[in-house]
């Protein structure tokens, strides 16, 4: 939108509103809304035909990795299936010359790690349903691109992360706890896997680089990534540091806890429930073709600015709930 773009995007209807992270671009008319599901081919023909697209980029997905062990057909479906229908619809219309497709393709491709850190010569090796149908993803678009010279490409994100983050992702399930605990709305968080090793980085950049990509003379396949590896211990350790709580780690596997060095309350513990079937532990991106080919600045936001925003951002919503909370009690 700031750079002038009218915007349209496709909503898949439900029986009460989702559209809370969009809604201050609805009011403005700033966006315009289309009916629509990936598992659709008609329909996501019909739009694509009445928009006439100069470019799509594809962010649509069932996008959390855990869940599509429990949802795998319909992960598939939409994640890998769901890349075809628009490639297709692309070419039914005839803007195959013309309109420019962003896939976006995933950190998670890699997998159970061959090489580290990941390049766009890493081999991949996906080890979640949802991966495996993200492979399709990428490798439908490479093949559309190969086939019928249409410039379709792939962004390989690691994790993009910002405030606007959906709550059952780990960055920020850990701020919004750290928050809820700072103002005593919460006595403790749950987590899986500790030693996990993520390549954070900040959503905002990241879309910066997904328009890069589609402005760059060749259609070609970049990492997006910040160049840098932390566990999901050192975020929630410096999430709750934001909020001004110490944690000290203790123990080991789930028997590790979180304790605030101040009071010795035990504030992390380590539940089974959030551990995955196989779970991607290093990932780790090399963002160099990005940086030299497109001039992306992979460290625009840093990790600690990251944390540090999402922190505060979600240190605020606590404050506002206490407030209300304690506004009730008074008519209470
Ligand atoms: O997990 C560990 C978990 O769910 C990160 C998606 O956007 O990025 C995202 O996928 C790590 C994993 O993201 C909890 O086991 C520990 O190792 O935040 P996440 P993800 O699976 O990396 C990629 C690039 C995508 O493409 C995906 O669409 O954190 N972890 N404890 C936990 N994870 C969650 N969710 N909750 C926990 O309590």
């Amino acid at each position: 939108m700031e750079k002038g773009y009218e915007v349209h995007g496709i909503i898949r209807r439900a029986s009460i509103s989702n559209t809370a992270r969009i809604d201050h671009l609805i009011e403005k008319n700033a966006v315009i809304l289309h009916d629509g599901d990936l598992s659709d081919s008609s329909g996501i023909t019909a739009i694509i035909r009445n928009v006439q697209p100069d470019e799509i980029y594809n962010l649509a997905a069932q996008s959390h990795v855990q869940v599509s062990f429990d949802v795998p057909e319909y992960s598939g479906d939409v994640d890998a299936l769901g890349v075809l229908r628009i490639l297709e619809a692309v070419r039914n219309v005839g803007l195959e010359k013309t309109c420019r497709i962003y896939q976006a393709s995933t950190s998670e491709l890699f997998g159970k790690v061959e090489e580290v850190p990941q390049r766009e010569t890493t081999p991949f090796h996906p080890y979640s349903p949802y991966a495996v149908a993200k492979q399709y993803g990428f490798w439908i678009t490479k093949e559309y691109r190969e086939a019928y010279g249409m410039f379709a490409v792939n962004g390989i994100l690691f994790n993009h992360e910002s405030e606007r983050r959906g709550e059952n992702f780990v960055t920020r399930k850990i701020t919004l706890a750290a928050g809820r605990i700072a103002c005593s709305l919460q006595e403790k968080l749950q987590l899986g896997n500790l030693d996990s090793l993520r390549d954070w980085g900040y959503a905002k950049d990241y879309v910066e680089c997904m328009w890069l990509i589609l402005q760059h003379d060749t259609p070609e396949d970049f990492v997006i990534a910040t160049g840098e590896q932390h566990t999901v211990r050192d975020f929630t350790q410096k999430a709750f540091a934001a909020v001004g709580i110490e944690l000290r780690f203790e123990g080991s596997g789930l028997e590790e806890k979180g304790i605030d060095t101040k009071t010795g309350k035990v504030l992390v513990e380590v539940n089974e429930a959030w551990y995955r079937p196989t779970d991607v532990d290093n990932l780790w991106g090399d963002p160099t073709k990005a940086r030299t080919v497109l001039g992306w600045n992979p460290q625009k936001t840093t990790y600690e600015e990251l944390v540090q925003i999402m922190a505060l951002h979600d240190l605020k919503l606590a404050q506002k709930e206490a407030a209300l909370k304690e506004a009730m009690k008074g008519i209470e």
